[in-house]
């Protein structure tokens, strides 16, 4: 199998809004962006993701595009995104782009005319259905954002589809036309220098909306061969797609090497193990390990050589893992060390989201009126009038909100964290003082110093890139494996738990590779773990 230079980075995400602001309007921009370039090379990483720069009216911040070809003024300009790129390229970070093309903003120029007509020539760039026989919705499509995904325009006297909000009317990919304009553009970005693409919702775009079907249609794989032939499939891009239905199965489509569609997909099937069966992601249950075990193991295994994983405990969507499964309060370094380590032993690519490497919480509020996300605000308003109590909502909020991702990046001590000097558009966690990079960074022991040495040690050890996966049998709550490569072997311990688990190293020990707590290197025959210990012990 050919090695790629994005099977050994770590990627870090930065949500622009929220990582820092340099002109004090109280909104993270490309100068902000810059100006922590050092910061970032210091961490160690060979790629940045960016959440959407571009232009947009931000009613999904960013993900609502306008002019995939311009940058939102309160980010900066294209000189200042190329100076960026520029940037990085001089410290060896890559920069990947967020593609937004199952949607557009309903602002974008097509749209706009598409709306002019039924036969105005971008009509058919967008998703028409007339209403139903009896004069209502066409069909049952539900938007991610609550309500049906249909929305009526007056003046044809038809519905147009929007899987997310109103204001991004889904794209037609049936519409030859309207996918070559996408890959010409695709194309502009990568003659910028840019380092690949993370696709947003790819797995929506072979959709058959008049048959209800949203996620994997029959043209999906097609339309990323197309796209593949047409864009970047002769340069050496990072291409990861978001798949939130992928299994094993269905990534090895995207991510065989000899299909020639992406690099890897983003799956989700552990981020869904404490969503109750059946319901949607704000309706909670427990954990279990012993579940969280059998999915990474299996992922870990079944892609084999013919795909490639993705490795990411948070991104912009998700609540901080930290204080989802880890324990935020009294082992708030030991599991975000704890889950930096078993994620970054495991085959594949580690995404880091930004403040994930500070050990940045959850940010709980009191009052739908803290809330800016538009996916958190119709929920609230949606289950209010379902009769759920408020109380409820707001526990569900908290647990699962995708505010708690965007609070802004805590630099340092200094109000609103170092983020900006004005009122930041979302508040910054009132833990600051005590959580921020400047901290971090002046503490050997900080959780940053871990992230920066499982850095490093990836790019010293091809193990840590190449090795075979193999799980040990263990407690419920311990999660071990070992990695193999060329005769060597790695045994990865860690304890996802607030209590001591009990272990045994039964092979000879020949050194410690990285660990969380300064454990001395004597017997580790049946030991007790701490709580979130972790360890990574290189035997014979
Ligand atoms: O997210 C896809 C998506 O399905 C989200 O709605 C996700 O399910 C939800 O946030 C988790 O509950 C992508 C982007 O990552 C997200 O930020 C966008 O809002 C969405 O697409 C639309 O572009
Ligand atoms: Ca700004």
């Amino acid at each position: 199998m050919k090695k790629h230079w994005w099977q050994e980075v770590v990627v870090y995400q930065i949500y622009p809004r929220s990582f820092k602001d340099s002109n004090g309007d109280g909104i993270g921009d490309i100068g902000g962006m810059i100006e922590k370039l050092d910061y970032l090379e210091k961490l160690g990483i060979g790629a940045v993701w960016l959440s959407p720069v571009y232009r947009s009216p931000n009613d999904d911040n960013g993900y609502d595009i306008s002019d995939y070809e311009a940058i939102l003024d309160e980010f900066g300009t294209m000189e200042e995104m190329e100076h960026f790129i520029a940037e990085a390229d001089k410290r060896n970070i890559k920069v990947v782009m967020d593609l937004v093309v199952n949607h557009t903003s309903d602002e974008h120029p097509w749209f706009i005319e598409a709306k002019k007509g039924k036969d105005n020539p971008y009509r058919d760039y967008y998703v028409w259905a007339d209403p139903s026989a009896d004069g209502g919705l066409p069909n049952g499509l539900r938007s991610a954002f609550s309500g049906p995904a249909w929305e009526f325009d007056e003046a044809s006297g038809q519905y147009y589809l929007h899987l997310f909000s109103k204001k991004q009317p889904d794209l037609n990919w049936q519409n030859k036309k309207m996918r070559e304009e996408i890959y010409a553009m695709m194309n502009r970005w990568i003659a910028k220098g840019i380092g690949g693409f993370r696709m947003d919702v790819i797995d929506l775009i072979g959709k058959i909306p008049e048959e209800e079907i949203t996620g994997n249609g029959p043209q999906l794989h097609e339309f990323l061969q197309e796209m593949n032939q047409a864009t970047f499939g002769n340069h050496d891009l990072l291409t990861v797609g978001e798949t939130w239905g992928a299994t094993p199965e269905i990534a090895k489509l995207y991510s065989d090497p000899e299909r020639n569609e992406l690099s890897m997909v983003f799956q989700f099937e552990h981020i869904s193990l404490d969503q109750k069966p059946g319901g949607e992601k704000w309706d909670l249950q427990p954990m279990k390990v012993s579940e969280l075990k059998r999915i990474f193991a299996k992922w870990q295994t079944e892609l084999g050589l013919d795909g490639w994983n993705s490795l990411f405990w948070n991104n912009h969507d998700l609540p901080r893992m930290l204080s989802r499964w880890g324990n935020d309060q009294d082992y708030r370094s030991e599991s975000a060390k704890m889950l930096a380590i078993l994620l970054h032993m495991m085959k594949g690519t580690p995404y880091i989201y930004q403040g994930e490497e500070i050990g940045m919480t959850n940010t709980p509020i009191t009052s739908i009126a803290e809330a800016r996300d538009i996916e958190t605000i119709n929920m609230y308003h949606e289950r209010l009038a379902k009769g759920y109590s408020e109380a409820e909502i707001l526990a569900a909020i908290n647990a699962k909100g995708r505010d708690n991702a965007r609070r802004p990046m805590q630099w340092n001590a200094s109000p609103h964290g170092g983020f900006t000097t004005a009122t930041p558009w979302i508040g910054v966690n009132e833990n600051y003082p005590v959580i921020n990079a400047e901290a971090a960074l002046e503490d050997p022991h900080s959780i940053f110093y871990t992230y920066q040495k499982l850095i490093r040690l990836r790019k010293e050890h091809p193990i840590m890139v190449w090795g075979d996966f193999e799980l040990v049998d263990t407690v419920e709550e311990v999660i071990s494996y070992y990695r193999i490569h060329e005769g060597e072997r790695w045994l990865v311990v860690t304890n996802f738990s607030d209590k001591e688990q009990p272990f045994s190293v039964d092979d000879e020990i020949a050194e410690m590779i990285v660990q969380n707590y300064e454990m001395e290197l004597t017997d580790l025959k049946d030991m007790q773990l701490k709580p979130w210990q972790a360890f990574v012990l290189k035997v014979k």
